[in-house]
């Protein structure tokens, strides 16, 4: 047998050397390794192995008998499989079950950390770090691990098992032992728990940060934003369709100070377009359900079946949530922070106007198919809500005046043409409605004067995507996980690096898998994705079959990139490859909306309105992507939707890299909502598009296992044979490691810790359990002779 060792020693001072426990006293039944040397790993003294049953499951076996290249291998029910030996993954001893850190494991395998993930979270222990990163499983449920005790415990460090208020407490202590800004960064698939994580660190910060009384004003933008940008989906509830950093501000006392909220890319066309089963925005359907009879009667309002923008999904409640009760605690919430009692009802009356404008319908005036709004409650309803005079709603709703040279034309709209200006008004006055109220928010948590540059960022971002059709909004969000994830992969490298320095050991850089070619293909200019989809959407008789063309004929090269047939193309992201259809690509990144709809609005008698208009000539003052007004015969010239995202990711990754980064790293066990079902598939999916396994792949490259000098002796020390009493650690352990011949390349001795390769842990550990078994044997033996 080629073994790393021939004799062991006992514990308790007791020593007695024996050549093989094995051949002296039989392992019991239970412990059978009967299995052959011919497996890589029998010499490695492996126990038990992940086989990969049909079903794409792994599950924990034992070989049986290997012959040739296969293995005979039992499975926990009896059930015996013959499997190719190659194909088996080891499985690491009993003693790593559910560790708090995936690190760990001996054996980094996709098994193992599915089985760890998922032997805590049956314990309801959603949490576990992968290294430096956070994985929380949703959980589906209420679990008992948040509320002023924990977070007194998480205090106190008398907690330390894995939590989202462990990372915040690390940041807010780093934040003033380092002066440095910190940033916590949460990312996930829809439903995966991000906007309740970020909750949850909110609370903490709060928690420790408060006194000031602004904490409570922070907490209370979540039910504001989630009822204004979270809506129900098929796959989550609660699904936010917008991006969140919430930047908190802390005085040199460690008070929170104050705080700042950005936003990025809302999803508007929910707002006018919303699938079967799916819901538009909370603050509709509570609105509908929860308003006062005065208020209805001043905004004319009904019930949210009579709203067409709402029937279309035919969905008006959620299971278990009390729509009414929701809208008193938004209109609290809103009281908190300092928007006015008129304010608020602007604000419902712009809600109700969205609505009442879906409700306008056209007649054909002529044989040319143009059309005409109907005079009816609904447009008078609409004229009153924005205080605008009716027969100009009924204009801009009908004609569109173009600027031709220097001459202005007016062209009469047909009927898809001015549906489509009916909900791009619609479109723009909630996306408005929604950056006005950030901006209340933001002047209610304004950070006084004096900033401190203490803060800590909270980001809540939606996940990569990748659906069976992927359009527009997934390209975006995709574009901004590939940007993220380089920052990840950027960071996590130069915190290994760093903890190899700090303690004294060689450290060649292994290689890691940039992105930075997939974020070329983004944003090279001229010849990128953006770009080119930026020049199409200037022309005047670009189709999205002209952007796939063109996207083709200049990209075809890219190892990232392949066009494929019609309107399709496929980009290599680091999370898997993801194919788009160009539909809609150039409507939505143009996302015009006319100058007379803008002009209407500054005709208003209310504010909002007005406001709105302004902040669309505002933005539409900036450079240009190039002659807008050519194309679909708009005039207003602005930046396309993609370039003022790029924009709003380059500030935001400027901003997270002055800080230091925690990541947390949410998974949704499965797709049905529900508590205690753990789908592998689902799971290994997530862990590997967050680049969970990716970490773990890095540190496989490196060493991942450490063990304090202290804790290695401690462990291991009895199985010296020589004496070890009055040795310090690091000599014991290195006594250790070369009495089991442990290969040079496969440690590192560090100034506080050993530093191991993949796998070695496992055949100290072994030895270990082999060398117990045998003292318990040689005890049950001999009690035996004695009796
Ligand atoms: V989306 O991309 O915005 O669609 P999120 O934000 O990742 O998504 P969210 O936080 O909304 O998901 O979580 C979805 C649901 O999971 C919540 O409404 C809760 O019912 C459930 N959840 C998530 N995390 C927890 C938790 N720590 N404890 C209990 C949770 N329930
Ligand atoms: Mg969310």
């Amino acid at each position: 047998e080629d073994s790393p060792y021939s004799v062991r020693s006992i514990s308790n001072g007791e020593r007695s050397s024996i050549s093989d426990g094995d051949s002296i006293l039989p392992l019991p039944q239970s412990n059978d390794r009967r299995w052959s040397d011919t497996s890589a790993y029998a010499r490695k003294k492996v126990l038990q192995f992940w086989v990969q049953l049909p079903n794409g499951n792994w599950e924990l076996g034992k070989i049986v008998s290997t012959s040739g290249e296969e293995s005979v291998i039992v499975v926990p029910e009896g059930k015996v499989l013959k499997v190719r030996s190659e194909t088996l993954v080891p499985a690491n001893p009993d003693i790593l079950d559910g560790v708090d850190d995936l690190m760990q494991l001996s054996y980094l395998n996709e098994p193992a950390v599915l089985y760890n993930l998922e032997y805590r979270y049956n314990q309801d222990m959603i949490y576990t770090k992968a290294g430096p990163v956070l994985v929380a499983v949703n959980p589906f449920k209420e679990v008992p691990l948040y509320g002023n005790r924990n977070i007194e415990a998480y205090r106190k460090r008398s907690n330390e098992s894995p939590h989202v208020y462990a990372i915040a407490d690390t940041a807010i202590r780093e934040m003033i032992r380092d002066e440095v800004n910190q940033s916590i960064i949460i990312s996930g698939e829809s439903g995966a728990g991000k906007t309740e994580t970020a909750k949850i660190a909110m609370q903490y910060l709060a928690a420790l940060g408060g006194g000031s009384g602004i904490e409570y004003e922070i907490l209370k933008t979540n039910p504001i934003l989630e009822a204004f940008g979270n809506a129900k989906t098929l796959r989550n509830d609660n699904s936010s369709r917008f991006g969140k950093l919430i930047e908190i501000h802390f005085s040199e006392t460690g008070k929170i100070s104050g705080a700042q909220i950005q936003t990025f890319l809302l999803e508007k066309s929910r707002v006018v377009q919303c699938t079967e089963g799916e819901r538009s925005y909370h603050i509709f359907y509570q609105l509908c359900a929860g308003a006062s009879p005065t208020l209805r009667e001043k905004l004319n309002l009904t019930s949210a079946k009579q709203y067409k923008y709402l029937k279309q999904s035919n969905c008006y409640s959620i299971n278990g949530v009390d729509d009414a009760e929701r809208f008193h605690t938004v209109k609290e919430a809103l009281d908190i922070v300092h928007v006015s009692k008129e304010d608020q009802e602007s604000v419902f009356a712009m809600l109700a106007a969205v609505l009442w404008l879906g409700n306008v319908s056209f007649t054909i005036i002529d044989n040319e198919n143009h059309v005409e709004p109907e005079q009816d409650e609904s447009l008078s309803t609409v004229a009153n809500l924005i205080g605008c005079n009716i027969n100009e709603l009924k204009l801009a709703l009908s004609k569109r005046n173009m600027r031709v040279n220097n001459d202005t034309i007016v062209q009469k709209l047909t009927l898809s043409q001015a549906i489509d200006a009916r909900d791009a008004l619609a479109k723009s006055i909630y996306a408005c409605l929604f950056d006005w109220l950030v901006e209340q928010i933001n002047n209610s948590l304004a950070v006084g004067k004096r900033r401190t540059g203490r803060s800590i960022s909270i980001l809540d971002i939606y996940g990569f995507e990748s659906f069976n059709k992927n359009s527009f909004e997934q390209f975006c969000i995709n574009y901004a996980n590939e940007r993220l994830q380089q920052h990840f992969n950027r960071h996590l490298f130069k915190l290994e690096q760093e903890e190899y320095i700090q303690d004294g050991i060689d450290w060649t850089r292994v290689d890691f898998e940039d992105n930075q070619d997939c974020l070329s293909l983004f944003e090279k200019k001229p010849l990128g994705l953006l770009s080119l989809l930026d020049e199409e959407s200037t022309f005047p008789n670009g189709t999205d079959l002209t952007l796939a063309n063109k996207l083709k004929q200049h990209l075809n090269d890219n190892s990232c990139f392949r066009g494929d047939r019609g309107k399709v193309f496929t980009v290599a992201h680091y999370a898997g490859e993801v194919t788009y259809e160009t539909t809609g690509f150039l409507e939505k990144n143009r996302d015009l909306l006319h100058s007379d709809s803008i002009q209407l609005l500054s005709s208003c008698s209310c504010h909002l309105p007005q406001a709105f208009a302004s902040s669309m000539l505002i933005h539409s003052e900036k450079p240009v992507v190039g002659p807008l007004h050519k194309a679909g015969g708009a005039d207003s010239q602005r930046l396309s939707v993609a370039t003022k995202f790029k924009g709003q990711l380059f500030q935001l990754m400027q901003r997270l890299g002055n800080t230091t980064p925690h990541f947390i790293r949410c998974i949704k066990p499965n797709n049905v909502q529900s508590p205690g079902l753990y789908e592998q598939g689902l799971v290994l999916q997530q862990l590997r598009c967050c680049g969970v396994l990716e970490v773990v792949r890095i540190s496989r490259s490196g060493f991942p296992t450490r063990m304090s000098h202290h804790k290695f002796a401690r462990r291991y020390g009895f199985l010296l044979l020589e004496n070890i009493a009055a040795k310090d650690p690091l000599s014991v352990s290195v006594a250790i490691l070369h009495q089991f011949n442990i290969l040079p390349e496969m440690y590192q001795v560090g100034y506080t810790k050993l530093f191991f390769r993949t796998g070695q842990i496992g055949v100290l550990e072994d030895t270990r359990n082999r060398t117990l078994h045998g003292i318990l044997r040689l005890q049950s033996y001999f009690r035996g002779h004695q009796a």
